[in-house]
């Protein structure tokens, strides 16, 4: 049933706000929200700074109890870990849960129970984003509270996590680039030895509440238990990774948002009385490294690294268009990664007639209900979007944008869509989609 369709089948824009903010609301959860009732009831990284930029435009305290409440979660060396357990929640609400990552046990924890690993620092710029949207008094003072959590992060980023030395953070594990069973990272993962079977020892939480032939498989599981396995027998320390760890990689997307942070927190910097110099020569360092590490001149996009073998992964992913977001990419790579996202593999069009996928719809191993492997994503939009305006394409950024909205429209606030029919799949009440919706509805 259409969610939110007007007369003569044009979307009703204040009906999909007011879904999009009742969705906020119901996955509201004292300090956090939560990317969805069913699948994921704790507080996740990304997913909170994407809820920050949407929340923004109609509950901006709330924006700042988010990033705020996840923020208290860093850990002493810098980290902002990938999820914040509520402790209020009966065991077995979530696998891997709190029992399995044992924070408590690594030096420089906090007291909350949290995983050991990160995700793509999209927060310096969801704070700027949110601080311009409505700023305040208020506001400000939480943006300056932010501010060297946020420089914190980086650093941690990129020092703890420079394991290639080029300038780029390395990610230990899929769980860690967003995008876990992206095809990007199946030949690294393939490397690591698992065995399915091991999962009958654990519960998986999520195919109890999502189709599991959408989700990642048993042998995807295993292999993701084993790679935490290894970093917390380490107390999840980077310093003996290189070489060690079974998954290094540097991911386009993960650090394109280290450049967009930097970029961020050079304008929060001049708002909170910092200074904005080391941020933008920061910013220049990452994108100057991401051109040089990851980008293929035979490809025209930009490609992970795996730092075990020391080559680029050839999978065309929606990672790859990722850099267009960064405002510094110069016009030769616009040009090129524009040409491959208006391309057959990701269609992208002043009139789509058909969402962005995740993944290249032409490859074999595109599968277009299978989480990473091909649905379409909000977020890999949104950024997207972002990019197209940056780089001056109204007429594309308009079409990302309306083909954005019709999907909302038509199957509600879905974590992720049908590539070819824009059904909804996943969880139905999924928070960043209502709230980058929102976002986008506003004009960005
Ligand atoms: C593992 C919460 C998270 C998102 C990720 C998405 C999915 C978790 C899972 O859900 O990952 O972190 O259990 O599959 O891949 O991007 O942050 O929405």
């Amino acid at each position: 049933m259409p969610a939110a369709r007007g007369d003569g089948d044009a979307p009703d824009l204040a009906a999909l706000r007011r879904l999009a903010v009742a969705t906020l609301d119901g996955n509201w959860e004292h300090d956090h929200t939560v990317p969805s009732r069913t699948l994921y009831p704790h507080q996740w990284s990304w997913d909170s700074a994407f809820v920050a930029v949407g929340l923004a435009h109609v509950r901006p305290a709330r924006a700042w109890r988010e990033l705020g409440s996840l923020f208290a979660a860093q850990w002493a060396d810098g980290r902002v870990p990938h999820i914040v357990f509520n402790p209020a929640l009966r065991p077995g609400s979530y696998f891997p849960g709190p029992e399995f990552w044992d924070s408590a046990r690594a030096e420089g924890a906090p007291a909350a129970a949290t995983s050991g690993l990160v995700q793509p620092p999209v927060h310096a710029l969801a704070a700027w984003l949110a601080h311009r949207r409505a700023p305040s008094d208020a506001g400000r003072a939480a943006l300056a509270r932010l501010y060297p959590r946020l420089v914190a992060q980086q650093r941690y980023l990129g020092r703890a996590r420079d394991v290639g030395g080029g300038g780029l953070a390395c990610l230990v594990h899929p769980w860690e680039s967003g995008l876990d069973n992206s095809p990007a990272w199946d030949a690294p993962l393939a490397r690591v030895p698992a065995d399915a079977a091991v999962m009958r020892a654990y519960r998986r939480h999520d195919t109890a509440h999502a189709d599991a032939a959408h989700r990642p498989t048993d042998l995807d599981y295993a292999r993701y238990v084993a790679l935490v396995d290894a970093y917390r027998d380490g107390r999840y320390r980077d310093d003996g990774l290189a070489g060690a760890h079974p998954f290094l990689v540097e991911c386009p997307l993960f650090n394109t948002a280290l450049g967009l942070a930097e970029h961020a927190l050079a304008r929060i910097a001049a708002e909170v009385g910092g200074d904005p110099g080391p941020h933008r020569e920061r910013a220049a360092r990452i994108t100057a490294a991401l051109l040089d590490r990851l980008y293929d001149p035979a490809t025209g996009v930009f490609h992970p690294r795996d730092l075990r073998t020391g080559r680029l992964l050839p999978a065309r992913t929606a990672l790859g268009l990722a850099p267009l977001a960064l405002p510094d990419l110069p016009g030769r790579q616009v040009a090129t990664v524009l040409a491959e996202a208006c391309s057959p593999r990701f269609g992208l069009a002043a009139r789509m007639d058909r969402p962005l996928p995740s993944h290249d719809r032409t490859a074999d191993d595109f599968e277009p209900l299978r989480y990473w492997r091909g649905p379409s994503w909000m977020n890999l939009g949104w950024l997207l979007w972002r990019g197209l305006r940056t780089h001056r394409r109204p007429d594309l950024a308009a079409g990302l944008r309306e083909s954005m909205i019709g999907l909302v429209a038509t199957a509600g606030c879905h974590e992720y869509f049908h590539p070819d029919t824009g059904a909804g799949l996943g969880s139905p009440a999924f928070a960043w989609t209502a709230a980058l919706l929102l976002d986008v509805l506003a004009g960005g």
